[in-house]
């Protein structure tokens, strides 16, 4: 008996320890100490239509994707036009990185602390230059006194200071489209980090406690707990925890079953 607990205690830190290795190697990937290494996505604006069945390689409601930090806006590879990209860099099924960012939604300049983050990509970068014109390189405007980039939907934009113009992939127009949520750019500051790797499925499980809104609305969504995503996402998810539980499960139901008739062929 007194083994028995013994051996519970040592399987106990074990796991811990393996658990305490995972997440200090998160850490000291994104930088995020102490906050959350990972972000679970819970909308649909950056899925792409043409993602396999399972949407491994975009980002979808129920991925976990990892946050690295930023040093500054250089840190930041923008797309750049949609013919015309800015970099061979690509990530999640388009070019450029994907940040994740507060927004400043009542547009005074400051980040609204405690809103919910935004998951979208780095389109462009616009320079507001001390004589007060604009120079955004990705789409060849220098020294202009307002902005417009018809397809972000941006029309004589002027805004107050610099920053990042951003887009959910999934959305025909810039988060700053004209009348759009955001009337700012995304200054550096705003942004938490940069979108890495992807571990699909399993933010399903937070989101059936805390759903995701109406952040997934295609003709193929089902909804389990609080959570709303494509059937295939349920599907692969199923499957998964079914071989994570699953396996061991039948394993140790099997050796129980081994000794059982070993002892019962001994009597
Ligand atoms: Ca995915
Ligand atoms: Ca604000």
């Amino acid at each position: 008996m007194k083994q028995k607990a013994l051996l519970f205690i040592r399987d106990m830190v074990l796991s811990v320890a393996i658990v305490g290795i995972i997440l200090a190697a998160l850490w000291a990937y994104t930088g995020q100490f102490p906050d959350s290494p990972m972000v679970v996505v819970t909308s649909g604006s950056m899925m792409h239509d043409n993602s396999p069945f399972g949407r491994i390689g975009t980002i979808d409601p129920g991925d976990l994707v990892l946050v690295k930090k930023i040093n500054g806006k250089d840190d930041v590879i923008t797309r750049g036009a949609t013919y015309a990209p800015h970099t061979n860099h690509k990530t999640y099924g388009d070019y450029g990185d994907v940040i994740i960012y507060i927004p400043d939604r009542n547009g005074d300049g400051i980040a609204d602390k405690g809103t919910t983050p935004i998951i979208h990509r780095a389109i462009c970068w616009v320079e507001k230059n001390p004589d007060g014109t604009y120079t955004v390189e990705e789409y060849d405007l220098y020294n202009v006194s307002s902005i417009t980039i018809q397809e972000l939907g941006i029309y004589d934009y002027k805004p107050p200071h610099s920053g990042f113009i951003t887009k959910g992939d999934h959305n025909s127009v810039a988060d700053q489209r004209s009348n759009g949520f955001l009337s700012t750019p995304v200054k550096p500051e705003w942004i938490i980090g940069k979108a890495r790797g992807e571990i699909p499925w399993f933010g399903l499980i937070k989101l059936m406690i805390f759903g995701n809104g109406a952040g997934y609305t295609g003709p193929d969504a089902v909804r389990i707990g609080k959570a709303v995503a494509p059937k295939d996402e349920w599907i692969c998810l199923g499957i998964s925890l079914l071989i994570v539980i699953g396996i061991p499960t039948a394993w140790d139901i099997y050796n129980w079953y081994r000794r059982w008739r070993s002892k019962k062929l001994k009597l």
